[in-house]
């Protein structure tokens, strides 16, 4: 093990950007790769800079890759919140009398050197300065990294191409039939569009659980896969929903036969030791994602769910900071 994520020592308090200072890294700088319990890749190239933060499910995805194959990362806690008082402008759609400050995003002005858009995860390579964006292609690019440097983990995409274009398909429709509903749930305003927002995501988890095909993780696997990764971080954050929307929200409310075997195949994949140490403190989660459940975060997620459309469907220039 080259680092581990516990949440216990996950930073309280992030600062103001711009800030003159320099960013926190989490985790702390690497012990040298001799480490006894680590199992050094076949060249030892200098860590990735990962540009990520504690409580985006997106980069966890790219995190759980990283974790699976145990390559050396540098972790830049690359956002954070600001509050801001409510503009006026009459798309905001707070009632007036509940009205609280919004929370807009700040960003790591190194994170918005090497990806203007100021998305994560954002990967970086120390040595040629290319850029990766995009949480289900950079656990792609984690995981052909990894293998063309000797990982002794499992791959997390088959080889053969076409089962490799049947993966990159099963994610994207895991993102678009669970991820963003999850969004829907929180962020839409009514309980009829919140509800439905459930509906849908009951649906997608149904289609994923048969996806499994009776095996351990996706498409009947022994061990983790890039469509797990993309499912996970957003699996372990349901129990959000209910807290903040009520049992109607409890996954298997909507009576699904399927849930014990989701329900399983989640245990499985938590219980795994890379899988494990990447895991966010719920309580603190709970708390931190309040401000998509009251309507009042700002991102570009959820600026996109607030107009009607899909978490997925995010525009960088409509949803944009400050819109
Ligand atoms: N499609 C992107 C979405 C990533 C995303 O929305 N990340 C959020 C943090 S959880 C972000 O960077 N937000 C910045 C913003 O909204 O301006 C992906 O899959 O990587």
């Amino acid at each position: 093990m080259l680092r581990s994520l516990p949440s216990r020592l996950l930073p309280r308090a992030f600062p103001s950007f711009p800030a003159p200072r320099s960013l926190p890294s989490f985790p702390p700088p690497l012990p040298p790769l001799s480490t006894s319990a680590a199992r050094p890749l076949s060249s030892s190239p200098p860590p990735l800079t990962y540009f990520s933060s504690w409580f985006c499910p997106f980069a966890h995805r790219c995190t759980l890759a990283l974790e699976h194959h145990e390559v050396p990362y540098e972790w830049v806690e690359a956002l954070g919140w600001d509050t801001r008082a409510p503009s006026g402008d009459p798309s905001e759609d707070i009632p007036g009398s509940s009205r609280a400050e919004f929370h807009y995003h700040h960003k790591s002005p190194k994170l918005l050197a090497c990806n203007p858009l100021g998305m994560i995860p954002t990967l970086l390579c120390p040595v040629t300065s290319r850029v990766a964006t995009e949480s289900l292609l950079c656990v792609e690019l984690a995981d052909e990294l990894a293998l063309s440097r000797g990982s002794g983990a499992p791959p997390l995409l088959p080889g053969d191409p076409w089962d490799r274009a049947a993966a990159r398909a099963a994610s994207e429709q895991v993102n678009k039939s669970v991820c963003s509903h999850y969004y829907g749930c929180l962020v839409l305003p009514d309980r009829a569009s919140q509800l439905a927002a459930f509906s849908s995501l009951s649906a997608g988890l149904a289609s994923f659980t048969k996806s499994l095909e009776g095996g351990a993780f996706y498409g009947g696997s022994g061990s983790l896969t890039s469509v797990d990764c993309a499912l996970l971080p957003y699996a372990f954050r349901l129990y959000v929903l209910e807290h903040y929307r009520g049992p109607e929200f409890r996954v298997g409310a909507c009576g699904g036969e399927w849930a014990p075997e989701y329900e399983a195949w989640l245990q499985r994949a938590l219980a795994l030791p890379s899988v494990a140490r990447t895991l966010p403190d719920k309580e603190r989660y709970l708390a931190h994602v309040e401000k998509y459940a009251s309507g009042r975060a700002r991102s570009k997620v959820g600026n996109a769910v607030r107009r009607g459309r899909s978490a997925h469907e995010y525009d960088d220039d409509i949803d944009g900071e400050d819109k």
